[in-house]
């Protein structure tokens, strides 16, 4: 249950992170759609600080002063018009809900949709929560005591007793609010400091989808092994964060004979059917939640790879990320305007993003990757070559991969494809691929900066 994304079988998804509505309704229409991704996870939908000093930080999203869905991202009627525009073109909207916390402790003042709040004293007039709905004080310094983890206030964010009927109601009936809208489900931030027997009580307070099924949850629970807390103490809410699969394709991209054991169960590490899989997500490309060692937009050339790598394989539900450039200010919000609303983001005449949008999205490696993961969904890994910092593989009789890190590939190897000609996906067809009578190929990678070969049946011609 909570595990189909309702998208007609697509298989990725991509953060537009701090995105503003009205942009994400335009690139559904304009791209996504016709590239074929499930869906967008938005950044929080509801109410929250505004963070003086640092300016206007990112992270202010994440301290919620209510429900109304009024955030910097836009207001509740631009929220509507974007997850019906991006549902009409088969895109769904999976909303980030911070559901674990309100504010830290000692911020007063309004929040974006004008409600008052008082965090020192437990008070959201714009819920209403008081101070009986909050778990008692106590700092979170120690991961290996769960009960901390589940009760205690992670960074001083003042923690919401999920165990309170009333608190599951509020927080229910925000989601609820979500589904009527046509959200199609949620990412649940701070998930690891919930109790899960909480979370599954408010997900039983939920209605299905209006179209029909349970909506699609993804947990974020960080687990590196290292703690008694477990991604599979949350697998039957959902899917849930694999945070590990960050580090093993990190190392798998270093050196390439390491790929083929990015997924290694001896780690603990979360089965297929619930492992949510990023490259890189908002926290730990800029050094938030333990943060470090992992690739991102920073370097392209590594980076096209390993979202290449991440939609080849068969592992887990993909998640892409879509970023603004930071520099080394890891508390800087998006680009924005002198009143420190979001910028727009413009589309350039070559497909690319202006304005500080990054838009690895749109690189034409992760762009076009999304339809092989479509096409090769349900198959498995085969023919698995590897020598000299280059790997391939074939996915069933459905598509083939290669890829090569710092030498040219030139070989002639087994495909498990019908013979035929096929077009070069990460080229946009420049190159086709010929696929002789007993299912081998001429695999030649000559390209330094895109050293990527994908194909499949059924793809473009
Ligand atoms: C801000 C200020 C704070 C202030 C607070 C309240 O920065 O100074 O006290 O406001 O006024 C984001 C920002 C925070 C920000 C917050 C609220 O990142 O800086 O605080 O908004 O505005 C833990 C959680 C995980 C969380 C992550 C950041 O488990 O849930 O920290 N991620 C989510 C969001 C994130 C957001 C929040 C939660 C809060 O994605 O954007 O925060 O809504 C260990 C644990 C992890 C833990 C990390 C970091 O992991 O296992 O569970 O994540 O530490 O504390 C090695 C390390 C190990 C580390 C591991 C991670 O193994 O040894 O320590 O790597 O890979």
């Amino acid at each position: 249950a909570y595990t189909d994304p309702h998208c007609d079988g697509k298989q990725v998804i991509v953060h537009l992170f701090e995105w503003k509505w009205p942009d994400v309704a335009l690139e559904c229409e304009r791209f996504l759609s016709k590239k074929g991704f499930c869906g967008v996870q938005v950044s929080p939908a509801n109410e929250h600080v505004m963070v003086n000093s640092p300016p206007r930080p990112w992270w202010e999203r994440y301290q919620p002063v209510s429900y109304k869905l009024h955030s910097r991202s836009g207001t509740e009627a631009e929220f509507t018009d974007m997850v019906q525009r991006c549902k009409a073109v088969g895109v769904r909207i999976f909303v980030d809900v911070v559901i674990n916390h309100m504010a830290g402790l000692g911020r007063t003042g309004t929040g974006t949709a004008g409600s008052s709040f008082d965090s020192s004293n437990y008070n959201f007039p714009g819920v209403p929560f008081v101070r009986e709905h909050f778990n008692p004080y106590c700092k979170l310094n120690n991961y290996g005591d769960p009960n901390q983890v589940r009760n205690c206030y992670l960074v001083d964010l003042t923690d919401l007793d999920q165990g309170n009927e009333y608190v599951r109601n509020k927080i229910a009936a925000f989601l609820n609010q979500m589904i009527d809208i046509g959200v199609a489900g949620f990412r649940v931030d701070a998930a690891k400091h919930m109790w899960p027997k909480d979370i599954d009580a408010i997900q039983q307070k939920l209605k299905d989808l209006p179209e029909g099924g349970r909506p699609f949850f993804y947990h974020e629970v960080i687990d590196q092994s290292n703690e008694p807390i477990k991604t599979s103490q949350y697998t039957s809410l959902g899917y849930v964060t694999e945070f590990r699969y960050c580090l093993k394709i990190r190392e798998g991209i270093q050196d390439f004979g390491r790929l083929g054991q990015a997924v290694d169960y001896g780690w603990g590490m979360t089965d297929s059917e619930h492992a949510f899989v990023f490259v890189d997500n908002h926290d730990n490309q800029r050094g938030h939640g333990g943060g470090g060692n992992i690739i991102t937009h920073e370097k392209p050339k590594e980076y096209k790879m390993a979202v290449a790598f991440l939609l080849a394989n068969d592992y887990g539900f993909t998640r892409v990320m879509s970023s603004y450039y930071f520099g080394d200010n890891s508390d800087l919000g998006p680009p924005h305007n002198d009143d420190y609303s979001a910028k727009d983001v413009p589309i350039n005449a070559d497909g690319t993003c202006g304005n500080g949008w990054v838009c690895e999205h749109r690189w034409r490696p992760i762009a076009n990757m999304v339809a092989f993961k479509n096409a090769v969904a349900g198959t498995q890994k085969g023919n698995y070559y590897n020598m000299n910092n280059q790997i391939a593989f074939s996915r069933g009789n459905k598509g083939f991969f290669a890829m090569a890190r710092d030498s040219h590939m030139d070989a002639t190897l087994q495909t498990g494809l019908p013979a035929g000609e096929y077009c070069e996906l990460i080229s946009d067809c420049a190159r086709k691929i010929a696929v002789d009578g007993s299912g081998n190929a001429h695999i030649v990678i000559n390209n330094n900066e895109e050293p990527i070969i994908a194909f499949i049946v059924g793809g473009p011609s």
